[in-house]
């Protein structure tokens, strides 16, 4: 009975799975979402809402709470002693930052204290920033000034400066609040800081998540000295150690085998970003399958054969987990794009879903820029959608055509800013909390005119997280494991309907609207 947990602290959620590699079966699941269970924290959707400037903050310590709430629920469900592997992954982009008492806290915790009071005295910034913050766009500008402009930034860390990566974060840290960043000692990802506290001491920052941080470079995989300086004075004594993903942190601290029963010496391996977790939890860690997560943000990503750039500048290329690289785009306006247009109606999602089976594919022309919130693919500023069609329409009193409108949008531009990975995919995996929605997979497989499947295991961030403990730790074949974990779902191949024309001049439309921006 080798079991294998992974853990996945996302934008909404924290959420596990344990694995058994013997018998190749899911052994338990949990989930803690951050607005229902820990209310306290004011954070529905997994964010402090209202910040000014483009500020998007969440509060550590309801990752430490939720991080508590989901081991004790596991505990309830499986046998915690059997778990042979442990690994992880964070919402990517997301930094948490540390004074000079946190290893010799993390080293010497208490069981009879939380996390989060135990940890709440080491934080040099009470908030942390995460990736739906938009506030640095004048970090971004300096920074790639100082490096000699955007392509040199983008050539050497596999993206342009972008506002919610972690290097233009770091700098606005240190430029509005210079004496808390002299303070700080450590900054960690959301991954690294979570693998840190399990193993008791600081954990490394994997090549999947660190390259989310426009400060590693992503030719030899280490940190860039002329973009660390470009950041912020001293980060480098600030960051911890770059590393692949098959790498050892360190072995489970005697805080959770106390609390939550683990066993001594169990080893785990460093912590990755949600998406490159996904990749592996996908099945997709080599080259030839593409990803479409429907999570709090969307995603389009690919495991890559060689390191390519997007040429619009919005694209990334990540280390991929499993070794070589990713290429990534990341669309803002996803999930919480959906949820207002639903809200909007006061419907729920039978009558979201309704709405799309209502409706023809194309949408009667009826079209839509759905971005209730700046977005990054491409870099567009609008605080609402754009709508082009009926008056009734555009005056949102057509409720079914305005979520198909919104959702058909949403794959239009996906389709369009992805071009440049150059993939024809005959199958796309669709994974997230909105993929097992059949309609909307439907309309994925229309615009794409490309069969849809999703996994028989929704969590594929977790799933990816326990697969690449089990390979690391146990010595297992990835591949192999991948082939038994990672199964199509039991009759849930969706194919296209629509003509293959069908989006063409919608396409033109949203091309030409967003040019206009
Ligand atoms: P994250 O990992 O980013 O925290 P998830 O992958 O768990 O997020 O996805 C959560 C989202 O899934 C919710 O914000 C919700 O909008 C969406 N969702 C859940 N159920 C449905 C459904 N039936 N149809 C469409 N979207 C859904
Ligand atoms: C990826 C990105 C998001 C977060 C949250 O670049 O910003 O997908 O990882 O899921």
């Amino acid at each position: 009975m080798p079991y294998a947990l992974g853990i996945d602290s996302s934008t909404q959620s924290c959420s596990c799975i344990v694995i058994d590699t013997d018998t190749q079966s899911v052994v338990a699941e949990a989930a803690v979402n951050f607005g229902e269970c820990l209310p306290q924290y004011k954070a529905p959707s997994g964010f402090i809402p209202g910040g000014s400037e483009g500020e998007v903050h969440s509060d550590p310590l309801m990752w430490l709470d939720a991080l508590e709430q989901l081991l004790g629920d596991l505990k309830a469900k499986c046998d915690l002693s059997k778990v042979i592997a442990i690994s992880g992954a964070g919402q990517q982009h997301g930094s948490v930052y540390l004074n000079d008492r946190w290893p010799n806290c993390i080293n010497n915790l208490d069981t009879k204290e939380s996390l989060s009071t135990q940890i709440a005295p080491c934080l040099t910034r009470d908030t942390s920033p995460i990736w739906m913050d938009s506030s640095t766009s004048t970090e971004c500008r300096e920074i790639a000034e100082a490096v000699g402009g955007d392509s040199i930034v983008c050539s050497r860390s596999g993206s342009i400066a972008i506002e919610r990566f972690t290097g233009p974060q770091i700098r606005r840290f240190y430029k509005t609040s210079p004496e808390a960043y002299s303070q700080t000692a450590r900054i960690h990802l959301v991954s690294s800081f979570l693998c840190s506290i399990l193993c008791g001491a600081e954990a490394d920052i994997d090549t999947g998540d660190g390259a989310g941080m426009n400060l590693l470079n992503i030719q030899d995989w280490d940190w860039d000295t002329d973009l660390l300086e470009a950041t912020a004075p001293e980060l480098i004594k600030r960051l911890p150690k770059v590393a692949q993903g098959s790498t050892t942190a360190g072995k489970i601290s005697d805080y959770f085998i106390q609390k939550y029963g683990f066993a001594s010496n169990t080893p785990i391996t460093i912590f990755t970003g949600d998406n490159p977790s996904s990749l592996v939890g996908m099945g997709a860690s080599k080259p030839g399958k593409l990803v479409v997560s429907l999570g709090t943000s969307d995603t389009f990503f690919a495991a890559m054969p060689g390191v390519v750039a997007d040429p619009q500048g919005c694209g990334h290329v990540f280390g991929n987990p499993a070794g070589g690289s990713m290429s990534l785009q990341c669309f803002v306006n996803g999930s919480l794009a959906r949820e207002e247009v639903k809200d909007k109606f006061g419907y729920d999602w039978g009558q979201f879903t309704a709405a799309l089976i209502n409706t023809p594919a194309g949408n009667d022309d009826k079209i839509m820029v759905p971005f209730f919130r700046p977005e990054i693919s491409p870099r567009v500023d609008l605080k609402a959608p754009i709508l082009e069609g009926s008056d009734a329409f555009e005056s949102w009193q057509d409720a079914d055509a305005a979520i198909r409108a919104c959702v058909e949008g949403q794959f239009i531009n996906m389709k369009l800013r992805t071009d440049w990975m150059q993939l024809k995919p005959e199958v796309i995996y669709l994974t997230g909390g909105a993929s097992k929605n059949d309609a909307i997979a439907q309309v994925a497989a229309d615009v794409f005119q490309a069969k849809v499947q999703r996994l028989a295991v929704s969590g594929s961030v977790a799933l990816g997280a326990s697969l690449r403990a089990a390979s690391h730790s146990l010595g297992l074949d990835l591949d192999e494991m991948e082939g038994q974990f990672c199964k199509p779902e039991a009759g849930s191949t969706i194919e296209p309907k629509a003509p293959s024309d069908a989006y063409k001049s919608a396409s033109k439309v949203i091309e030409g609207l967003l040019r206009k921006r």
